[in-house]
């Protein structure tokens, strides 16, 4: 029924490129979704599977955290992504011990993750030890206590790591912190720290929570939408769906974007008939800003807003909102009116123009959402940006009201639930001492590694164990080399995964692979009943998620299992928490998230409403501020940007439409228009004849860092694209290597993966 996994791996020769597509979605887009999924899955698993996705009863989507419609839900609701997504998941191409046996290490470790991907699901627990050149199969209980000796023998909890991808459950992250926390550490890692830890950082202290403020009923209520640093039409489809919702209402939108992507240009819903044929350009305006121009931009519209004031006092500035609800304005409108216009234009890219443009649509609408993902958080003042753009929803009064307010579209399906349940490597002393009381443990104070510090950790030997619950660590992270050198270094590493990649074969001197159940998969407790979990979406939405599909092999075992049995072994069967209980019955679990998480209380029973239930975010419930004024807080940050040095670029890092991070579905990005191929470097015509080269040239691609070590990605195509001077785009993981561990956003320590200074030197062939 299914075809085999590629057997060969991808020939970038091959590569070519059309002009970039006008419309995102679509009939095309329907049909590359069935297609994929029928090849993965075999037509009758397809057709149950699909009808499944974020239905009341069925499972969450696995793809991105948009937000299920909470009034009807459509009979397909889920996109072309989500689709292929669920089938890279639902496969029932296996990678089995017989697999392992053919192939070894070295061999494996010369694949692309691409083809590593494709293999199929990962069936049986493998384990690797020292000298051994294949994985070999292991015996569960013989994996959780070499994982429990390895742990034991270290001179402190602190010298393992624990990471978390953001696909985990709530109820998988509430156990597994716990685990990490009664073995005594806080070294809880998480995608997060490479996402969104710049919008937690930036929000946590101007209004006083981490999270975003608005709900999906907000964009039919608002009147301009803002969409920066964001490319919808690949990495959250389904929220073209609510934009073109939002323009029904009468909305504008906006885009910010040094690319003019396709699904923010063009769309065509296809859940609706019309949508199949005809078309809607999304965006009503499109400012296309150079790379890290965005803190100018909103610096800018912040003194242009203010000079509007002055010509109608009082229909700008919410002074009642400012005066009752905020700190710091008058610092702050000091230092917008100050702001240098000059400046402003050369940062951005823009034209005065497009700015009073903006700022006209700013000051005269009644009710404005901003929008925003990996373009302003990975970047070095990716904080102080998100501030920037909060100073100006806040100086209008744009928070607690409808229609309005701050939007971080979350990247994995349950990243923002992951942290309320804890992993997170500072979580606050109220959230430790709960958790304390409720198990009669005492959990450490002291801070853990984040991502990048877990790096440095591993690299400098302060760290020698690695459990990855999910994710990809190695392909994931930045500065390839260095992360691979820290991960050989460890003396163990875990790797709890549904699909084969590269952090299965760049390993520590003993590795081990825990294949688990995903989203999609039947959970039955060892007594035969089907579990459930529960996950929260980009705007604070919890609700249950059921597998139904028959797991791909009966030695898979839940998140939840291998943790729970895990700590069994670890902690022995005197430890005050009732790890097999917590095994058994997620109930169990979430009784004890009701009463440790704030806002959870009757966790059980609101989690079985039929739209689930909706996490208390006080700013937007009661435009109240738990920030250390007691009020919202004006932000004040000198401006910063991205010059670009002669004769270099600056790169960007971002996804194709065929990826799900380091999980290649395929290799066209068809929106863009590059078929076939991956190692491309996206450069504006003008630069490539000034950089004296020719589109379709092979390069190699150099990172300059004040470290002066030469970080070099080789054989890449130019492609002719629209994009400003002096910025390039291609993709990640391909480009990890090019971002140096150090090169972080300021106070959130996320790499900066939308900003790295690039050289281009003409590739030589080496045969
Ligand atoms: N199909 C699919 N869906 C996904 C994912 C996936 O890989 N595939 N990944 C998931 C995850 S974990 C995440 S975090 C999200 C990511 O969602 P996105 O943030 O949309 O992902 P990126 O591909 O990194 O795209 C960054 C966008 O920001 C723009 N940009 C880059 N730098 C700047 C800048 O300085 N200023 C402005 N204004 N724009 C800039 C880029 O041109 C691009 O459009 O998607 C989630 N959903
Ligand atoms: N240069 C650059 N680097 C980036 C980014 C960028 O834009 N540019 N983006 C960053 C961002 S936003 C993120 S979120 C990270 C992503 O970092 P990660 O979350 O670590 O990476 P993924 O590629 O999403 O992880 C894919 C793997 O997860 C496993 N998996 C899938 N589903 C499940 C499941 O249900 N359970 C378990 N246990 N395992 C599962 C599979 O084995 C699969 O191979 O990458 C970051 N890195
Ligand atoms: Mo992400």
């Amino acid at each position: 029924m299914h075809r085999n996994a590629p057997a060969r791996d991808i020939d970038e020769s091959k590569v070519s490129i059309t002009p970039p597509k006008q419309q995102a979605a679509g009939v095309t887009a329907v049909t590359v979704a069935l297609e994929r999924a029928v090849e993965e899955m075999g037509v009758v698993r397809t057709a149950r599977t699909l009808a499944r996705v974020n239905q009341r009863h069925g499972f969450d989507c696995p793809g991105c955290a948009w937000p299920e419609p909470t009034g009807r839900r459509r009979p397909a609701e889920f996109c072309e992504n989500g689709a292929k997504a669920v089938a890279e998941e639902a496969t029932l191409r296996t990678v089995t011990p017989e697999f392992f046996a053919r192939h070894s290490i070295a061999e494996l470790a010369e694949k692309s993750g691409y083809w590593l991907g494709q293999q199929g699901r990962l069936t049986h627990p493998m384990v690797l030890r020292p000298g051994d050149t294949h994985y070999s199969p292991i015996d569960w209980d013989e994996a959780y206590r070499l994982i429990a000796d390895t742990l034991r023998g270290l001179d402190s909890p602190d010298e393992a790591l624990f990471y978390t991808s953001g696909r985990t459950a709530n109820e998988t992250a509430f156990v597994y912190q716990l685990l990490v926390r009664s073995f005594g550490t806080n070294n809880l890692p998480d995608c997060s720290n490479m996402c969104h830890e710049s919008s937690g950082a930036a929000l946590s202290s101007s209004i006083g929570i981490g999270k975003g403020s608005v709900t999906i009923d907000d964009f039919s209520a608002a009147e301009v939408i803002v969409v920066a640093g964001q490319n919808p039409g690949t990495n959250h489809p389904r929220m073209l769906s609510a934009l073109q919702q939002a323009k029904e209402h009468g909305a504008q939108v906006i885009a910010v974007n040094p690319l003019p992507e396709t699904g923010l240009l063009g769309f065509r819903d296809p859940q609706t008939v019309r949508g199949l044929t005809t078309g809607i350009a999304i965006a009503d305006d499109f400012l296309q800003i150079r790379l890290g121009g965005d803190m100018a931009l909103f610096q800018g519209l912040a003194k242009l807003l203010f000079e509007a004031e002055d010509v109608a006092p009082g229909t700008v500035v919410d002074r009642a909102f400012v005066d009752a609800h905020t700190a710091g304005f008058a610092e702050y409108e000091k230092q917008m009116r100050a702001v240098d216009l000059d400046v402003v234009l050369e940062a951005t890219g823009l034209t005065r123009e497009q700015l009073e443009r903006t700022a006209r649509l700013l000051a005269r609408s009644r009710s404005t959402i901003i929008c925003w993902a990996m373009g302003l958080t990975q970047q070095v003042h990716g904080v102080a940006t998100i501030e920037e753009a909060t100073n100006l929803l806040l100086m209008r009064g744009m928070i607690g009201k409808p229609g309005a307010g701050v939007c971080p579209v979350r990247g994995h399906s349950n990243v923002q639930g992951d942290r309320t349940m804890g992993i997170w490597e500072k979580m606050p002393e109220t959230f430790l001492a709960a958790l304390d009381s409720e198990f009669g443990i005492t959990s450490p104070r002291e801070h853990g590694h984040d991502t990048v510090d877990a790096i440095r950790a591993m690299h400098e030997g302060r760290a020698r164990v690695f459990l990855g619950m999910g994710g990809n660590f190695v392909s994931a992270t930045p500065d390839t080399e260095l992360t691979e050198a820290a991960l050989r270094g460890c003396a163990l590493t875990v790797q709890v995964s549904t699909k084969l990649n590269r952090s299965h074969v760049v390993h520590g001197q003993t590795a081990l692979i825990l294949p688990t159940l995903g989203r999609t998969d039947l959970d039955l407790s060892p007594a035969g009943v089907k579990q459930q979990v529960s996950v929260e979406d980009s705007m604070s939405m919890v609700h249950l998620s059921t597998g139904r599909l028959t797991p791909v092999s009966d030695q898979l075992r839940s998140e939840v299992a291998i943790v729970c049995e895990l700590a069994r072994e670890l902690f022995g069967a005197d430890h005050p928490v009732p790890w097999a209980r917590l095994r058994d019955d997620y109930d169990a679990i979430r009784d004890s998230i009701s009463r440790v998480i704030p806002g959870c209380a009757d966790y059980n029973a609101k989690v079985r409403d039929r739209n689930g239930f909706q996490l208390p975010h006080p700013p937007r419930d009661a435009r109240e501020f738990r920030t250390s004024t007691g009020k919202a807080n004006f932000a004040v940050n000198d401006l910063r940007w991205l010059p670009v040095p002669s004769g270099r670029l600056i790169l960007q890092t971002l996804r194709s439409h065929d990826q799900y991070n380091t999980t290649i579905y395929g290799l066209d990005d068809r929106y863009r228009g590059i078929h076939n191929g991956r190692r491309v470097v996206l450069v504006n015509a003008e630069d490539i004849t000034a950089l004296g080269f020719t589109e379709g040239d092979l390069v190699d691609v150099i990172s300059e860092w004040t470290d002066g070590v030469e970080r070099k990605v080789t054989g890449f195509r130019l492609v002719s694209y629209s994009t400003p001077r002096g910025n390039a785009a291609a993709y990640y993981p391909e480009t990890n290597p090019l971002v140096p561990l150090d090169h972080v956003a300021e106070r959130s320590n996320t790499p900066a993966s939308k900003a790295v200074t690039v050289r281009l030197e003409p590739h030589v062939h080496t045969r």
